[in-house]
Formats: C-alpha cells, structure tokens, sequence
C-alpha cells in the first residue's frame, strides 16, 4: 500500500482474505506491519472501490457516468489514441503516474513503447529521482545505510526526513527503529522537533529550504578542522581542492544567519558526524522541493564522501543490484523524440537526451496543455495519480485537465482527479496484482515476490491494460505479458517467477568496498566532489546555496502580508499522499488535516488549540486544524498534503477545502538542472476561520 517492504501471510477462504498478519520469516519487518499494512482488507474490499470500467455521461466534471466494458473503454482509448498520433504526432499524447507503485516502471516502459517522450509523475522533480541521480553523478550509485549487515552505523544524520513514519523507498520503519535501538547517536536536521529529532543527540531545527547553506558549513568546519578522510579524498576523490575553495565561502556564523542554526549547534554537528565512525546519511523529500533541489541534495551528499563513509560496513553503502530494473524499452525512443520531450532543452538534467532517468517537466506540460505551446497535449492517460492533490498549484492543474480532448484515468476510487475524466478505469489493489519488488529501491538487495491473491469485481492490474493497449495499437515491442518481463528480471537471479513465489524472497550478503575491485562508476572512476557529469551539461559542478525565491529574505514586501514561513507534507504514519481518507479505521486515528504552529504565533493570530484555521499564501487559501507545538519555529507554519473528503459530494469531494497544494507554486523560478517547483519554504499567513471547519467536519 507504500513503497513496500513488509512481508505478510495472507489467509484466504473461499476465494476471500480473511486476515492479513507480519510474517516473522519476511527479512525486512521481521513480522511487524505499520497501521496501514493492518487496514488492508478495509481497502481490499471498501464498498466505494471502482468495480468495473464507467464513461462520462454529462459534461466533463458534471459526475454522471455510465457503465461500460473493458472491451470497449480500452477500443475508445486505443481509437483516440491513434487519431491523436495521426493528426499531431504521439508527443501530443502524455502518460500519467504517481510515486513508485508496482506499475511505476511499466509505466515509462509504455510510454516508450508508444514512443512518446512525455511521461510525468508528480515526483521526478520533487522527490527521489534528485537523489539518484545525484548518487550515480557523484558516486556512481545510490548510496543506502547500511541496515543489513553485522555493524550497526554508530551515526546516522538524518535529514529533511522522517524515516520512522515514511519509511520510503523500501527502507522500513522498522529497519531503523531497530538501528536506533542499538544506540546509534543521531544527529536530525528538521523544522520540527519529529520523533526523530526527539530522540536525537543533536537536533538541528532549519529554516526551511536553507539546507544546502548548512550542508557546505557544516563541510567548512570538517576541512578547516582536519576532521575529513585524509586517505579516502586524495586516493578516491577528484575536485577536493575546489569543493575546498567553494565551502570557504560558508563559515558556520554566516550559516547561521541563513539557516536559524546557532554557529555552534553547527560545529558539534560537523564534528559529531566527522568523528564517529561508520556514519550514514539518512536524507529525505525535504530536500528536494525548492528550486535549488540538485544543488541542495548534492551539498549534504558529500558529507559521507569526505568523511570516508562510502561502501564500508555500517556506512552509507551501494547495492548489490541483484535483478534489473524491468526493460523499460527506451531504444523505442528515437533522439529526435527525445529532444522534443517538454522541459528537454531547459531542465537537461531531468528531460534532456542525456538525463540517467529522463521524464517531462509536469509544469511545462500542463502549460503546453492550456496553451498548445511549445506544441498542443491533447490527451492524458493518468495511471495511479490523483493530480488535483499532489502536484502544486492544483487549479492549474485542473483548468489544464479540463481543456484536455481526452482523459483517462485508472484508480482505485473516484477521486477529484478521476471525476475530470472521459473513462474511469478500476485499478487492482495490491492483494490483486502480481510483482516483483526488489528493496531498498535502487540498491535491489533483497527481492521479494508478490502474488495476486485475489479478483475483486472488475478490477484489473496497470501492467495489464498497458499490454491490452500496445496489442489494439499494433505497437513494434510492449506486448508480452506481464510475467514474461517479470521472468526476464528473474534471469540474472537464475530462478523462476513460481520458485521465488515458493521462497517469498531471495536476500543476498552485502559485498563492501567495491570499488576498490573497479573504481566507482563515474565518468573519473572516482567519486565526482566536483561533477563532470553536471559540467558537461552546463551546470556548476560544485554545491551552492540559493535564497528561496519566496522568504523573508528575499522578497521582504511580500514577507509583510504573508509574514511566516511555509512547509508542507510531513508525512503521517496513517495516509499515504492522498490515499486512505476513506478507511475508517485510519480515518479515526486522524481525522483531520493538521497545521502545526507555535503557541506564541498562535496568541499574536488569535488562535486557539483544535480550531479551524485560514491558512493564505499569495495562491490561494485553505483550512486545516491547529495543533499548538512548541516543536516548530514561531516563526514556521507547517501544513499537511493529500487532503481530499471522499464523503463529501461529487465531483469535488472537498477538494479546494484544506489541499495544500494550492498554497503551493509550479511557476517558475525552476531548479535550472531539475525543474523542481516550490512545494516547501514558502510565505504564508494564519487567522482563525470564524466559520469553522469545512461542512464534513460540522
Ligand atoms: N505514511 C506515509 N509514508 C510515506 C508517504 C506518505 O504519504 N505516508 N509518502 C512516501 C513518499 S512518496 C515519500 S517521498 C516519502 C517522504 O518521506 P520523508 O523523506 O520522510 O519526508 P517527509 O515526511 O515529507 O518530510 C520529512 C521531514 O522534513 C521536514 N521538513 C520540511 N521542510 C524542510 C526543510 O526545508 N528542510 C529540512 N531539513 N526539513 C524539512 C518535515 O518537518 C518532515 O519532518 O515518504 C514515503 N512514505
Ligand atoms: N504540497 C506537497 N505536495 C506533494 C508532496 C509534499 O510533500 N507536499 N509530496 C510529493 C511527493 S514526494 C510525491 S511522490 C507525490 C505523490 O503523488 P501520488 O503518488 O500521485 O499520490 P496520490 O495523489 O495519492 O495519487 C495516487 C492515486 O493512485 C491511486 N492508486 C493507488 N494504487 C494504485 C494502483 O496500483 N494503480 C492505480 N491505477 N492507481 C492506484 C490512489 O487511489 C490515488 O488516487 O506527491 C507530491 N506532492
Ligand atoms: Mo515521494
């Protein structure tokens, strides 16, 4: 129901789950499951699932459909597909998908197939993909922590994260729980005082989006001091003597102007971090939702680098690769085709011909869609995303939807998302599909296999109806079935699809210190301190720190209506982004949207704990609850994402009430390698809402 991970035995009964539970043999959660994992039948058979495929039966958004067969949602949709192509070329055909889901690879290997370059997912730029490709840039691999073999990292400096309630990325909760267990010391970089930071030996509490400042401060301290891997740098590093001259520039007192961290609490981090050995780096999202993303992610990951923590027990460690990603068929992709994909000539390092992971630029594209410029997007097929609440600036992105000829959308519930579309099609929950999923993302150290247990109505999985496409569309590659791709990945494993499912998983030991055997997998075989990779694209090769564009700093008239800052979407361990607000047994433990401000904050605003809140940024405004926490900065306001009220009436089901993200901008400035738009460190007011909470809440 996440990023996955836990293992479960699933009892069945005549065809029906009865009980899903931990399965102590699983090697990642050891038996245990989060409350989520425990509300899987409630999501397995909620009565509101979308049970077989419906049409539009009004006007687009009106909410009346019609019931229709999967023979002929998928007839219209292959017939407006291959008019599209004919008319204005298949670019004009753009793909849709949220964060990594079984189907997240499948997706852009059907984009491939029908050799369109415009696939987009609100997440390339914003979350994760900034994080890899800054680990291949830099050391030719995303490093992990090292959960997995007999030392324990004995430091682990978390950052802009919050891995005991998010647990992302296959790295589970639980993994590093058990870690902190053992007595590692910790060291959180946070606006709010999380579990994490409770538990923490030093708590670093940011001004949000100023990490890449702290990051090369915190590098200062560690050179300036003597404190950095002597040996490991000059055998294994290539641009030390610039990274040097770079981070000259940031003494911990400027840095502490800029980022709200006492010069001080910066050095003891620097050098807590420096001198305990093995450290790891635990980073987060936080990272990568401000307009200098690549440069920000880049900065905090070279403090394991020059610290010698790379690929060794306990550190921050690369994979051990042991499947493949599945073929994603990018030969299928002609150069041209590349060029042409939206955001490919400005944002090279997330659209261009020579991006490691290319994806179009979702603000471009949604422009492209209102506009027709640089060319018109005419039809957009959405598999597993719920756009009107995950990207920013959802009105945007609901005025570019509805000016769409086409749109189709697979989901598990009529979202708002979906109540915009021409064909609605039902999506298989993950009891019903059949994967492979190898973990922690990226590293691929443990493969875990996943069977459809059950059928429920009409529901299909996405990979299916990708095949079920390429097929009607006579496509060249794409339409094998699902399990031989799946056997495929298996091949290097050397077992079959029924012998893993036999197995549950295969786990491998880690290897350490490969890169002595072959160098690191960098274009200097190094690791790149200073990165050709982004100087051969045109970007600066070391980290910087840029103001926020919307900060006290740096548009003070504005900071004067809107005088506080603004972070959105810490996680909670009961939703995932805007999923789960139907079931009742998570909706109980948290109700709500929650905005947390400081008690001093709330006094000046006249705000009282539990009330109904204005929260107004110069987009739009919004309502959440107040909770009063001294954890966050008086002067931080930070608000949740994902709110939508699926009780509350079609076709909107509450979806402009308490959404975060139309407090957020997809408007330019852009991270010039990434694209990334602002979802974090924002500007914004807070005012009690005399009227109360939205209708539901009454
Ligand atoms: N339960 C649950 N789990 C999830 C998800 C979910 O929705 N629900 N979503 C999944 C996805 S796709 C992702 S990407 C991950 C994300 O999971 P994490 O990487 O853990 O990210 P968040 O919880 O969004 O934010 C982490 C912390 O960043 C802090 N923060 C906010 N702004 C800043 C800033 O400017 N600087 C710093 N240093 N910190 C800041 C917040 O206070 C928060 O505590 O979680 C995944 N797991
Ligand atoms: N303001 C703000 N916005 C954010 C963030 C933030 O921190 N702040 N975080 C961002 C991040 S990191 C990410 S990754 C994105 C996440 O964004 P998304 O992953 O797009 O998350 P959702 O909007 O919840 O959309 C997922 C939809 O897919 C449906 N679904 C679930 N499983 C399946 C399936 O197997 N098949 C199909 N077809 N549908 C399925 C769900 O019912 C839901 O409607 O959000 C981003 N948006
Ligand atoms: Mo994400």
């Amino acid at each position: 129901m996440c990023h996955g991970g836990c293992g479960v035995l699933v009892h069945v009964q005549d065809d029906r789950v009865v009980k899903v539970q931990g399965d102590p043999g699983s090697p990642l959660s050891r038996g245990r499951l989060c409350p989520k994992g425990r509300a899987s039948l409630e999501q397995l058979y909620h009565p509101d699932r979308l049970k077989y495929p419906v049409k539009r039966a009004g006007g687009r958004g009106e909410g009346r459909w019609e019931r229709t067969s999967w023979e002929e949602a998928l007839d219209t949709i292959a017939e407006k597909i291959k008019r599209i192509r004919e008319d204005l070329g298949i670019q004009s055909v753009a793909i849709g998908t949220g964060t990594g889901r079984h189907h997240f690879m499948h997706v852009i290997r059907f984009a491939n197939a029908l050799g369109t370059p415009n696939w987009c997912e609100p997440g390339t730029a914003q979350c994760f993909i900034p994080r890899i490709i800054t680990g291949i840039m830099t050391y030719g691999d995303l490093p992990i922590v090292d959960y997995y073999g007999r030392v324990n990292p004995e430091c682990l400096l978390v950052w802009g994260h919050n891995p005991i309630v998010s647990g992302p990325d296959g790295e589970i909760q639980f993994r590093v729980k058990d870690c902190l267990v053992r007595g590692t010391k910790l060291i959180v970089v946070d606006p709010r005082r999380t579990e994490m930071a409770r538990r923490a030996d030093l708590w670093l509490q940011i001004r949000p989006g100023t990490d890449a400042a702290l990051a090369l401060g915190m590098m200062q301290v560690i050179i300036e001091e003597d404190l950095y891997d002597r040996q490991f740098v000059e055998k294994w590093t290539v641009g030390f003597d610039r990274l040097v001259d770079r981070v000259a520039e940031y003494p911990p007192e400027r840095v502490a102007e800029i980022t709200w961290v006492p010069a001080e609490t910066i050095r003891e981090a620097a050098r807590l971090f420096a001198v305990t050995k093995p450290a790891a780096l635990e980073w987060g999202v936080a990272l990568e939702q401000t307009p200098n993303c690549l440069q920000t992610v880049r900065a905090v990951a070279l403090l394991p680098g020059i610290t010698g923590n790379i690929d060794i027990p306990g550190g921050w460690i690369t994979g051990m690769h042991l499947v493949p990603e599945p073929d994603v068929l990018e030969g299928n992709l002609s150069r041209e085709m590349r060029e042409k994909r939206l955001g490919a000539q400005e944002f090279r390092a997330l659209s261009g011909p020579d991006a490691f992971f290319p994806s179009a630029h979702a603000p471009t594209l949604f422009d492209a869609m209102l506009t027709g410029e640089p060319y018109p997007i005419k039809a957009f097929l959405v598999f597993g995303n719920n756009a009107l609440l995950t990207y920013a600036q959802s009105r945007r992105v609901r005025d570019a939807l509805a000016s769409l000829d086409f749109l189709a959308v697979m989901d598990l519930y009529m979202t708002p998302t979906a109540e915009l579309a021409d064909i609605v099609l039902p999506a298989a929950s993950w009891l019903e599909v059949d994967q492979i999923t190898a973990l922690p993302f990226i590293a691929n150290n443990v493969v875990l296999a996943q069977q459809k247990v059950v059928r429920i109505e009409e529901c299909r999985q996405d990979e299916e109806v990708f095949v079920e496409l390429a097929r009607r569309l006579d496509l060249p590659v794409g339409t094998e079935d699902l399990t031989e791709v799946l056997e495929a990945q298996l091949g290097p494993l050397g077992i079959g699809l029924d012998d893993l499912r036999r197995r549950g998983s295969v786990a491998a030991p880690i290897r350490y210190r490969k890169y002595e055997e072959d160098g690191f997998r960098t274009g200097s075989g190094k690791v790149e301190l200073a990165s050709g990779y982004l100087d051969h694209l045109g970007y600066d090769p070391l980290p910087y720190f840029q103001e926020p564009p919307e900060s006290p700093t740096s548009s003070p008239d504005l900071a004067k209506q809107y005088p506080l800052v603004l972070t959105t979407g810490g996680r909670s361990q009961f939703f995932f982004h805007s999923e789960f607000r139907q079931l009742a047994s998570l909706r109980r433990r948290h109700d709500a949207p929650i905005v947390e401000i400081h008690p001093d904050t709330a006094r000046l605003c006249g705000i009282r704990e539990g009330e109904w809140v204005w929260i107004e940024s110069p987009r739009g405004r919004i309502r959440q609850r107040a909770r009063l926490t001294d954890g966050i900065d008086a002067r931080v306001v930070h608000v949740e994402h994902g709110w939508w009220f699926p009780e509350d009436p079609s076709p909107e089901h509450g979806v402009w009430e308490a959404n975060a993200n139309l407090l957020t901008n997809s408007g330019p400035p852009y991270d010039p390698a990434v694209g990334t738009y602002q979802l974090r460190a924002l500007l914004c007011r807070v005012r009690p809402a005399a009227e109360g909470g939205p209708e539901w809440a009454a």
